[in-house]
């Protein structure tokens, strides 16, 4: 009897042991265990800011601790600001302006430096006002490469070039045959060409023709410029165009995978009216909106290569046109119908489908390379239109037609085989799925709405992280909001734009809404994302003495301070370190020429030295190592201070010195 219970005992002790070993194992595996709630401060937190659960998540998601880099940079056009805006996401915080059309005083852009874009074009200038529209991230292979973006000025017809190593423009290009443009800027999936599309048709060449002439002298432009990797410019001697016709040329995208070769081109006015509502015609809105259907322009670039190789072309200002004679006879130039005021003109990630958004239709159409190759082998034209160009069936080159809802504009692609549309008039991001013949597969069927999130409001362009490459990264995407409204504190009758943060990572009907960002300086249209891990950015410049305009070493850099009269110009070579110029007193005689070349000889990361000279319009900043140079007569008698403008160590206020202009 003792025994068995004793026995008994024993096993139940051990049984105890086993199971309170395999707790303390289990528990290890798993590391320290996780609170199941917010800590209560937390909680107080989200209590007293009357934060919703969603809320709560949103804020977790989004937020992006001190120290800790951001997953994304997304680079968005900065608008009327002429500039292009570098965010973090998922933080949406904005990382930098980078100055492009217009001047900026903290770099120095436009004020007096000379190694810079805007002087080469336009000197001290003036400069004119620029609203950037589409920003076009380098490829290589269809994949962003992260190595340069471009972007399109529509007020002027500009493109400009930025390097990403040092996040500074380097070039400005101005169409010499147009003086407005819409699409721009896209580039083909090597980056061979960076394509800019006009859009209101004037005569080429900068000429002039009464309106009444609209039909016979006025025409669109398809511009090709030639990027040279390694010299990072614009080539405008290998660089040619394409004569269109004048109807209105809207947006563009270049074609990949499937589609490599290829360019699309939308429209709208293929009414070609004129305007002049004083002299009783429709006012333009109506006049360029009654034809039923546009045409979407198919322009083959390889072939237009050929025909330049073969001289048939024609200048204009010096400048390569390919008459449309001569791409008709070449096969470089089709196009088909689309539905009533088209509006954006996206490429799949495969490269098969073709999607046009259709501003005053509920749909969507989209079109197919296989159809449109197919149509051009056999010549299924429906007509060709007054200029002369095939004009494809629309039935045989139209893949399907899906209903979003209203006012769809622009579309972007993720890797679960969903699409995604702006629908302006619905003020939402709709997702909906794409056929069998492209790259990824969505689990529902094809062609079918999945998926809506609301946007705060009237959404133009979006963007999905890479969501315009060959290989989308999906994850998020960003609304490009027209109108904030009620959204932040009032700022007055100018508001901001709204950008919106939009989780897009599991499929279905799953979009949510994350984060709005308030974005106060013109009208950001279109704006890439690329992998931050892509960009491989310099923390200082290669070598002190850098004139980061050529990305090479300057002859004027100096590492001592001197002054040098030859003739009527004073050379001035100065040294800029933490915390002193070097020379600090500068004597000239009034009229005396002055060039000053200042050499930042830092090599600490962030010890960026300024240097402004206020009474003579200058202004510069110098990073680690770079060299510049600024320029200007000394006709101005009196004592001016220069000094250094940025807060760079205790005895920042002490790094000054004095320009004394002689009587
Ligand atoms: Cu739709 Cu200029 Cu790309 Cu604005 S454009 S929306
Ligand atoms: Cu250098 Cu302040």
């Amino acid at each position: 009897m003792r025994g068995a219970v004793s026995t008994r005992y024993l096993i139940a002790g051990l049984i105890v042991l086993l199971v309170i070993g395999l707790i303390f194992v289990l528990r290890n595996a798993r590391g320290p265990s996780l609170p199941t709630g917010l800590p209560a401060d937390a909680m107080a937190v989200a209590n007293e800011r009357g934060l919703t659960p969603d809320d709560v998540y949103a804020a977790l998601a989004t937020y992006v601790p001190g120290g800790k880099q951001d997953d994304y940079v997304m680079f968005a056009s900065g608008g009327h600001s002429g500039q292009v805006i570098a965010i973090g996401l998922p933080s949406m915080r904005i990382l930098k302006v980078i100055p492009v059309f217009v001047p900026d005083s903290w770099s120095g852009y436009g004020f007096g430096v000379e190694n810079t874009a805007l002087h080469e074009v336009y000197g001290r200038g003036p400069y004119p006002p620029a609203d950037t529209h589409h920003p076009a991230l380098s490829e290589t292979n269809g994949e962003y490469d992260g190595e340069f973006l471009f972007i399109g000025d529509k007020l002027n017809g500009r493109v400009a070039v930025i390097d990403l190593r040092d996040w500074e423009t380097k070039q400005i290009v101005r169409n010499p045959v147009f003086n407005n443009n819409h699409g721009a800027a896209f580039v083909t999936p090597n980056t061979e060409y960076v394509v800019e599309v006009s859009q209101y048709s004037v005569p080429l060449g900068h000429k002039y023709a009464p309106l009444e002439r609209y039909k016979e002298e006025y025409r669109g432009l398809l511009t090709f410029w030639k990027f040279d990797r390694k010299k990072g410019r614009i080539v405008v001697e290998e660089s040619f165009a394409l004569e269109l016709p004048p109807y209105w040329q809207d947006l563009a995208d270049c074609g990949k995978g499937a589609s490599d070769g290829w360019v699309f081109v939308n429209s709208f006015n293929t009414e070609l009216a004129t305007g002049g509502v004083e002299k009783g015609n429709p006012p333009f809105e109506a006049g360029v909106s009654q034809n039923d259907m546009d045409y979407l322009h198919i322009v083959n670039w390889k072939k237009a290569e050929e025909l330049v190789r073969a001289g048939k072309f024609t200048r204009i200002n010096n400048f390569r046109v390919i008459p449309i004679k001569e791409a008709v006879a070449g096969g470089v130039l089709y196009l088909t119908p689309e539905p009533k005021s088209p509006h954006g003109v996206d490429v799949s990630p495969g490269g098969q489908y073709i999607v046009v958004g259709g501003k005053l239709d509920p749909h969507v159409t989209v079109y197919s390379i296989d159809r449109i190759k197919k149509a051009i082998e056999s010549k299924d034209f429906e007509k060709t239109d007054a200029y002369g160009i095939p004009v494809l069936r629309f039935d045989a080159v139209k893949e399907a037609q899906v209903e979003l809802g209203l006012g769809p504009l622009h579309t972007q692609f993720d890797n679960q085989g969903y699409a995604y549309t702006s629908l302006f008039l619905d003020t939402a991001v709709v997702r909906w799925t794409l056929g069998p013949n492209d790259k990824y597969k969505a689990p529902e069927e094809p062609w079918k709405v999945v998926g809506k999130v609301q946007t705060h409001y009237n959404i133009g362009h979006l963007a999905v992280a890479e969501g315009d490459t060959v290989k989308p990264d999906g994850k998020y995407l960003v609304a490009l909001n027209k109108w904030s409204v009620d959204r932040f504190l009032s700022t007055g009758p100018l508001l901001p734009q709204n950008l919106q943060l939009i989780d897009i990572s599991k499929p279905g009907d799953s979009l949510r809404l994350l984060a709005d960002m308030p974005l106060g300086m013109g009208e950001p249209h279109y704006a890439q994302i690329i992998r931050a891990d892509r960009l491989k950015s310099w923390e200082v410049y290669p070598e002190v003495g850098w004139d980061p305009h050529r990305q090479a070493k300057s002859p004027d850099a100096t590492d001592k301070g001197r002054i040098e009269v030859r003739g009527d110009t004073v050379h001035i070579y100065t040294t800029v370190v933490r915390s002193h110029f070097t020379p600090e007193q500068v004597k000239v005689k009034r009229g005396q020429k002055v060039v000053w070349h200042l050499t930042n000889t830092e090599r600490t990361r962030d010890a960026t030295h300024g240097f402004a000279i206020p009474a003579y319009g200058i202004g510069a900043s110098l990073e680690p190592g770079e060299t510049v140079t600024v320029r200007f007569t000394a006709d101005k008698e009196g004592v001016y201070p220069f000094y250094c403008t940025e807060f760079c160590s205790a005895l920042h206020l002490e790094m000054m010195g004095y320009l004394l202009v002689e009587p």
